[in-house]
Formats: C-alpha cells, sequence, structure tokens
C-alpha cells in the first residue's frame, strides 16, 4: 500500500482570533493568515489547520457555530477565506478545516426551530429530555461545569449540553441531522479544504438508555461514558463512505479520554474512519487523580510511560497518532514541562525534539515555533476563556481563596495558549494596531518571530530543521519505538528503528547535568552516530556513554 501522503507531514494549527489582525480591531483576520503564509513556508509545515471560523456568537471563540455555510465576520469573508486557499495552495500548503459537529450554538437556526415546539421538525436534532425527580435527566456534569442538561420553559423539557450552556449536542442518532452534517462537510470540501479536525468527535454517540454517572468506569478526566460510545466507529465508517472516500483529505480526531483500542479502531486504515487522532493522556500528567483545576507539577515517570505505551501499540495496531504538546486548550509547553526562564531555548528545542521524532503527524501550535510562552495573568480580568471564568466562579463560590485561583488559572488555563501571536517588539506583538481582543504576554519584546529569524540558533530553526529531518530519514515514519531507561528520574531516551536504520534520541528533561550510559540490551552497538540534531553546538556523538547538559537533547543516526 502506498504510503499515505501525511505520514510526512507537519501541521500548524492556526487560532486567527489571535494569529494576526490587518483591520486594528484587535482581532485576527483571514487576511493576517494570508500575509504570513511565506512566514510558514520557511518554517516548512505542510497543512494549516485552522480553528473554526464560522459564524459564531463567539461563546467559546468559535467552538459554537451558528452558521456552518458562512464565515465568522471579525475574521473576513468567504472571499478572503477562498483567497487564503488559492493563495496557501500556491505554495504547496494544505487547509484543513476545524469542525464541530457534536453539538452547535444554541443560536443556530437548528437549535431555534428545535426549542420552538414538541413536533418541531428540528425537534430531534437534539437531545431533549423530561427532568427526573424534579431534576435534570441525568447527574451529567458538563465539561466547563455544573449540570450537561438545561431546562427550556417553552417546552418542559431539559436539552444536553456537553460543553457551555449555549453548545446544545446534536442527535447523531437522527439520520437526518448526520445527512445534514455530511451534505455541510461536502460543501466544504467542494471548496477545495484539504481535510477536516474533528472537533470532540468521540463524544457524539450517547448511550440511549441515559443512566447516571455512577462512578463505575474508569475516570480518565472523567466523564468516561461521554466517549467512544456505542455507535461511535458505526457513524465514523459512514461519513468516511459518504464524505472521505475519493478524497486525498486529512481527517484528524480529537479524542478526549479515549482509549489506545478505539484510537486504533478510529486511525487502522482497514476500517475506513479517519486517519488520525488526538487524544491527551500524556497531557494530563499535571493532573493529580485527574483533577485539572489543582496547581501541581507533571508526573515525569507517567509522562514516558503513557507516550510510549502509546507509541508501541498504536504502532503494532496500525493505527497512527497526532503529536502535539500544545495546541489553544493546552498551556504553552515550555512553560509547563520546560523552563520559560533561564534554560527557556534549550528546553523549548529538547521538548520539540522529543515529540517529533516519534511516530506519528505531528502539530506544532502557532508561537510554539519560537518559544512563545504562558502569559502569567495575575488578574481575572485578564481571562476570556468560557472555561476559566466559569472555573473561576465555580472556585470563588466553593470558597477558594482569589489568590490560589489565580494560581491555577496561571498554570492550567486555556487562556495560556491564546495570546496574540508574538512577531516583533513593535507594540501589541505585532499582532494588532488596534487593542487585541486578549493581552500580549509581557516578554513579546524578546520572544518573538522577527527575532527568531534573525537568530541562527534559535527555536525556530530547530523546528525548522526537524521537519526536514522527518522527510529525509524513512526510520523516523517507520520505525519500531522502544523506550530507554524507564526508571531514569532525568533523561526521556528512546530508539527508532526499521530494518535498515537505528535512530537514537536522548533528552535530559531537566536543568541539572546528568549522565547517561544506553542500556546493555539497547540494541546498538556502534561507539558513535551521526549528529543529525542537538540544542547545544558541541555535543558529542558517542553513543554509549554521554554527559547531558540542562535540557540537553540529540539526535544520533546509525545506519
Ligand atoms: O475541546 C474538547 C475538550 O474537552 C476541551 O474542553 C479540553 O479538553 C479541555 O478544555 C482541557 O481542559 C474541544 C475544543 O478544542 C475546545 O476549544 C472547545 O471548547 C470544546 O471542544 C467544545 O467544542
Amino acid at each position: 500500500m502506498q504510503e499515505a501522503w501525511w505520514k510526512k507531514s507537519v501541521v500548524y494549527q492556526i487560532y486567527p482570533k489571535s494569529f494576526r489582525d490587518t483591520t486594528g480591531n484587535g482581532v485576527g483576520d483571514i487576511q493576517g493568515i494570508i500575509e504570513r503564509l511565506d512566514y510558514l513556508k520557511e518554517l516548512g509545515v505542510d497543512v494549516l489547520w485552522l480553528t473554526p471560523i464560522y459564524a459564531s456568537p463567539q461563546k467559546d471563540n468559535g467552538y459554537d457555530i451558528s452558521d456552518y455555510f458562512s464565515i465568522h465576520p471579525e475574521y473576513g469573508t468567504m472571499e478572503d477565506f477562498e483567497q487564503l486557499l488559492e493563495e496557501a495552495h500556491q505554495r504547496d500548503l494544505k487547509i484543513i478545516m476545524d469542525i464541530v459537529i457534536n453539538h452547535t450554538s444554541t443560536d443556530h437556526k437548528w437549535f431555534q426551530e428545535s426549542r420552538k415546539s414538541m413536533d418541531n421538525a428540528y425537534r430531534d436534532y437534539y437531545i431533549w429530555k423530561d427532568g427526573k425527580n424534579n431534576g435534570p435527566p441525568t447527574n451529567w456534569q458538563s465539561k466547563f461545569g455544573g449540570n450537561a442538561w438545561e431546562f427550556d420553559e417553552k417546552t418542559k423539557q431539559y436539552y444536553l449540553h456537553l460543553f457551555d450552556v449555549t453548545q446544545a449536542d446534536l442527535n447523531w442518532e437522527n439520520e437526518h441531522v448526520r445527512t445534514a452534517v455530511y451534505d455541510m462537510m461536502k460543501f466544504w470540501l467542494d471548496k477545495g479544504v484539504d481535510g477536516f479536525r474533528l472537533d470532540v468527535i468521540n463524544l457524539i454517540s450517547k448511550d440511549q438508555r441515559f443512566p447516571d454517572d455512577d462512578g463505575s468506569v474508569a475516570q480518565g478526566d472523567g466523564r468516561k461514558f461521554y466517549t467512544d460510545g456505542p455507535r461511535v466507529h458505526d457513524f465514523m465508517h459512514e461519513m468516511n463512505e459518504v464524505v472521505f472516500k475519493g478524497h486525498q483529505t486529512l481527517t484528524v480526531g480529537e479524542m478526549s479520554s479515549t482509549t489506545i483500542e478505539d484510537c486504533i479502531k478510529y486511525t487502522n486504515p482497514n476500517g475506513e474512519e479517519l486517519d488520525m487522532t488526538f487524544n491527551f493522556h500524556h497531557l494530563k500528567v499535571d493532573y493529580p487523580n485527574g483533577e485539572k483545576w489543582t496547581k501541581a507539577d507533571f508526573d515525569f515517570q507517567q509522562l514516558k510511560q503513557i507516550l510510549s505505551k502509546w507509541q508501541v501499540e498504536m504502532h503494532r495496531g496500525g493505527g497512527w497518532n497526532a503529536l502535539f504538546w500544545c495546541n489553544h486548550d493546552q498551556p504553552r509547553i515550555v512553560s509547563r514541562f520546560g523552563d520559560d526562564q533561564e534554560y527557556h531555548r534549550e528546553s523549548a528545542k529538547m521538548l520539540a525534539t522529543t515529540i517529533h521524532m516519534m511516530q506519528g503527524t505531528p502539530y506544532i501550535y502557532q508561537g510554539e515555533e519560537f518559544g512563545m510562552t504562558n502569559p502569567g495573568f495575575d488578574s481575572i480580568e485578564k481571562y476570556r476563556d468560557v472555561e476559566s471564568l466559569n472555573m473561576y466562579k465555580m472556585k470563588k463560590e466553593e470558597g477558594m481563596d482569589e489568590a490560589e485561583i489565580l494560581e491555577i488559572l496561571k498554570q492550567k488555563s486555556r487562556d495560556n495558549s491564546r495570546t496574540p501571536v508574538q512577531w516583533n517588539d513593535s507594540k501589541h506583538a505585532g499582532f494588532s494596531d488596534g487593542t487585541p481582543w486578549i493581552e500580549e504576554a509581557p516578554n513579546y519584546k524578546t520572544i518573538n518571530a522577527r527575532q527568531a529569524l534573525k537568530d541562527k540558533s534559535s527555536i525556530f530553526y530547530h523546528y525548522q530543521a526537524l521537519i526536514s529531518l522527518r522527510k529525509k530519514y524513512q526510520v523516523i515514519t517507520d520505525g519500531d519505538f522502544k523506550m530507554l531507561s524507564f526508571d531514569d528520574p532525568n533523561i526521556f531516551a528512546y530508539i527508532r528503528e526499521n530494518d535498515r536504520e537505528q535512530l537514537l534520541v536522548v533528552n535530559n528533561f531537566y536543568a541539572q547535568q546528568v549522565d547517561f550510559t544506553l542500556p546493555t540490551d539497547s540494541g546498538i552497538t556502534e561507539k558513535q552516530g551521526e549528529m543529525l540534531l542537538s540544542n547545544y553546538p558541541d555535543a558529542t556523538r558517542d553513543t554509549h556513554d554521554m554527559t547531558l547538559r540542562p535540557y540537553e537533547s540529540r539526535i544520533l543516526y546509525i545506519k
């Protein structure tokens, strides 16, 4: 079978709202993306993932869609989007759209009709239930806090919203919903988009008995019963047949709280469902007991165990991982697992190497390529995200001290990744001539794209080198994965190997200098390798005995 084109691709995620504002209204726009296409080409990425740009009341920054067929006016027009598609394709850059089809905004005309009456033609486009014992139909909790059901006075029933109360879950059991969604996706494919990122797609199939959550099922980040529901694979296969077949698309599913078994089913080509999946287990190693909203250091041993398990078992099962540290929902990785102070550059490069030499398709989130950090917002007035604001309100009501809540938000909020991209050291970091919808991080004068482009030892050129390595060395695409020295408290080292090549990747995850001796069962006999990339200019090529400086990272190639 010919190797799928996206197995050597690297995807760049754009959160348009914070990418580049060309109108001065303080909100990023499509023309701003067009303006930066040559920069993205210089980085070497192949695909751009745009988070939702459709019409939306922006309660959840576009993940609350009110019209799938029009562009949110703050971002521009359909003509702007068509120009972006054309200019991207001229540069051999593909574009995938974020598609949110587990729920719509309650402003969507389908929901406005559905809530009108019990016998409205659109009633069953959503999930309406009678209450139980003078309360909601089940004890399900919304991901944004509170109960997941909202009582609607007009028809005296509750509707389901796994996220915000303004994001009503669609009823995927209704074939009219599925047909309408598939037709909409084909509209965008016919426009020339190159694929989709499918938002929380493993939540679309609900257990039709609507049982209460009795806590019996393993709670990843909680709400396991939401995920990988009874018909989800049927729906994915149907979508593949009806929408994707015959197209050279890239389709990636966002799968919160999922399992390796399900992700193999979602992504093994024989299943004809999706091409790859995001899972988040490696980004919950700083969630003590699965609880996000606590301040905590990350568990390095757990991180190694999880990433190794997913690499080995997805490879064995013929599945395909999306590889990522950052996105618009996660804090900036250099602040989270690295060092955004003294060893900012070394740790950002080390983290990039760790994930980019694994098997899968890497995703780079805007600004990650030059080391953007968490902003360290110190007052609630600076936060914008519905999840952050809901958490603040809930913790205040629980009596938590404001300073403690702000410390948690500083570390864990989604706002951390949504500050304006820092293009240069001018006012508002070159993001906008107006007042940005959210403040820029204070360090934009020293951490910005222009500074990075001028400095050949910057984080930017490390990412550029990683991207080109992926295209040059087949072992990165198809090699086995073997984690080394699981118990080492500092070192994240692994081997990639196929029948012709070996790659030894060694990363010091901490600020202290450490020695590392290659385990005897590594299978590597050569005493030296070819240094493909390091984050220190004078790193040695020894394969068996190394001394690794703070956050030192090495990629050694052995033929
Ligand atoms: O995120 C799914 C999701 O569960 C997120 O809420 C994320 O896991 C959580 O915030 C981490 O704390 C998708 C989108 O990426 C997110 O931006 C949307 O808010 C959400 O779905 C609803 O559409």
